[in-house]
């Protein structure tokens, strides 16, 4: 698995490189980081990659021609770094609000690939012709506006990169996730640790019992019960693709929520 950024700001990327899960998988060379910057890709003696907008308007867009050289020097290292294994050009994708909402489903599909480059726009947005000419997927997190795709593309490679085989010490933990299509797409169970009393709040007895059957029973069913109260959707989707059995239906009847 390899990422290039197209950026502005490569310091950014220290972040996911050098802590918790991504930084240790990193290190272990389970994935890789090209870092371009499309102001080293500039000619004129002021490394320029913004002007104004045609048409007038606020702000400034980001320039085609610095873009695409750093979209070819990362190409180019990428086929580089794989030797004969010619596997093709890379995906280049834009974060954008315009793009298709990333879920879990997308990150599970995005982990069995060789990675991507993410192009990291700024100001008010990015030549329309250079996406057009050579953006191949666009991503949305989201209806709301960042300042950058830089953090963007930091949560697209987290959620990618703790999906890799061995980069999580618990396999189970992946399994367990929310939205986890193989766990009927439901929201997560609540965690409990000690002390078993915390300010008057006890532990659920339920998870105290040893009894596996019934810790897992409670769990269902409070996964069941959070996500029939947050977000009734996923509840309408697990159902319609088959995956409630009659044991989760009638407790949703019970929840007064089915
Ligand atoms: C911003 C924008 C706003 C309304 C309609 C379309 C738009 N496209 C962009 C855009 O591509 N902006 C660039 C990246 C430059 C400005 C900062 N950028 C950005 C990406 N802001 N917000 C995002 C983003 C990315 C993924 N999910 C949500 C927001």
């Amino acid at each position: 698995m390899r990422f290039d950024l197209i950026t502005l700001f490569p310091e950014m990327f220290a972040a996911v490189r050098d802590q918790g899960v991504t930084g240790r998988a990193y290190a272990r060379g389970i994935w890789s980081l090209g870092l371009w910057n499309p102001r080293d890709f500039t000619e004129d003696v002021h490394r320029t990659v913004d002007d104004r907008p045609y048409g007038g308007g606020p702000g400034m867009v980001m320039m085609a021609e610095p873009l695409v050289r750093a979209v070819h020097a990362a190409q180019a290292a990428r086929q580089c770094a794989r030797g004969n294994a010619d596997i093709g050009p890379a995906p280049v994708v834009l974060l954008s609000p315009t793009g298709r909402p990333f879920d879990q489903a997308a990150a599970q599909a995005w982990s069995q690939s060789a990675g991507a480059i993410f192009i990291c726009g700024r100001y008010e947005g990015v030549d329309q012709r250079f996406i057009d000419q050579h953006v191949t997927h666009e991503i949305s997190l989201g209806d709301y506006v960042l300042s950058g795709g830089e953090l963007g593309a930091m949560v697209i490679m987290d959620s990618i990169v703790r999906l890799l085989p061995g980069v999580l010490h618990d396999a189970q933990s992946a399994e367990q996730d929310s939205f986890n299509p193989a766990l009927t797409g439901l929201l997560d169970s609540p965690h409990y640790t000690r002390p078993e009393v915390w300010r008057d709040q006890a532990v659920p007895a339920e998870l105290l019992s040893g009894h596996h059957a019934q810790i897992a029973r409670w769990r269902r069913r409070q996964s069941l019960s959070l996500t029939a109260t947050r977000r009734p959707d996923l509840i309408t989707a697990a159902r319609a693709r088959g995956e409630l059995s009659p044991d989760d239906e009638a407790w949703l009847v019970t929840l007064g929520a089915a």
